[in-house]
């Protein structure tokens, strides 16, 4: 008998939400990086077993947002939590955890839904405090249970996909077999050029980085895609930062960007990379229609 649901994975921006996304389904399919904000869209990762599939949903962390791209990555939380058979409440649990956090927790066991709070970076967490932090979890009414992992290290990750299964109603599989992710290539190529830059670059550069593919295109001849990619900036004076001296920091950013994409197109990769500079495209509608936040997707 099959069994499959949508399992969705919410928290706050950085609490490691995508690192556990990945973990769960031992595949990249979403970019982690330790600035806040880095997921702007809804990302389904997938995982199939014989008798099973499991769902994930990736979602934005939750945050005030001060412009229409931040109304987009909002509305894509509550989307993504609409309807799901199953929340993860994941927390960022090296640093205690605070009120707002447990307030995630609680707002999720309103709706109904199966909430089951997930405590992450347990390698870089001191044991006795989480100990203490725990049972502040474990008072809220209504959770579902609580589990203590580590994404870097593997730890529990699996354990809790087991106990997952048992959120599973559906007896169709969604998707194929050999599905990862709902995500198209060209989504990933530009993911990771802003995951690249995000890596690469400090402060609030990144927040304000936009990556729009002009061309990808595969010549089976010589076996290699060629993909050419604007990376959009919000001010002139963030340009020589993207560029770094005598082009230096934009080749590093390139060079990374394309080893990851020749990993996951599996051949070669030629690699264009140019700054736009498009003046607070982040509260632009069409801009952002053009860079793939389409308000159609997050309805
Ligand atoms: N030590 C440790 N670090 C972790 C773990 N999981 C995630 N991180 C780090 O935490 C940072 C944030 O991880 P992400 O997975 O991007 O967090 P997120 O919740 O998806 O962040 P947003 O998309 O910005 O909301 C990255 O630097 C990760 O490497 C973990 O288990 N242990
Ligand atoms: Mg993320």
């Amino acid at each position: 008998m099959i069994k499959s649901g949508f399992i969705a994975i919410v928290g706050r921006a950085n609490a490691g939400k995508s690192t556990l996304l990945n973990c769960l389904i031992e595949q990249k399919v979403s970019i982690v990086s330790p600035k806040p904000q880095t997921t702007r869209n809804r990302v389904l990762g997938i995982w199939t077993e014989d008798d099973y599939q499991m769902v994930f949903v990736d979602t934005p962390g939750i945050f005030n947002p001060k412009n229409k791209l931040g109304d987009y990555m909002l509305k894509s939380i509550d989307n993504a939590t609409k309807d799901v058979d199953c929340i993860l409440a994941v927390i960022d649990g090296h640093d205690g955890i605070d009120e707002k956090e447990l307030d995630v927790a609680i707002k999720y066991v309103s709706t109904g839904i199966p909430v089951v709070a997930v405590v992450t970076k347990q390698d870089i967490s001191q044991k006795e405090t989480l100990i203490n932090e725990l049972a502040k979890l474990n008072a809220i009414e209504g959770l579902q249970s609580v589990w203590v992992v580590s994404a870097h290290k593997n730890k529990n990750v699996k354990e809790l996909r087991e106990e997952l299964k048992k959120y599973l109603k559906d007896d169709v599989m969604y998707f194929e077999k050999d599905d990862v992710t709902d995500k198209s290539q060209r989504f990933m190529v530009c993911e990771i050029i802003r995951e690249k830059i995000l890596l690469g670059t400090d402060e609030e550069i990144p927040h304000g980085i936009g990556v729009e593919l002009n061309k990808m295109e595969y010549n089976p001849k010589r076996d290699i895609w060629s993909i050419d990619a604007n990376i959009i900036i919000e001010k002139a004076s963030h340009k020589p930062i993207i560029l770094g001296k005598h082009g230096a920091k934009i080749k590093e950013i390139g060079s990374y960007a394309r080893q990851s994409m020749e990993k996951l197109l599996g051949t070669r990769v030629f690699l264009q990379l140019w700054v736009k500079i498009k003046p607070d495209w982040r509260n632009s509608d069409f801009m952002l229609k053009e860079i793939g936040y389409d308000k159609k997707d997050c309805q």
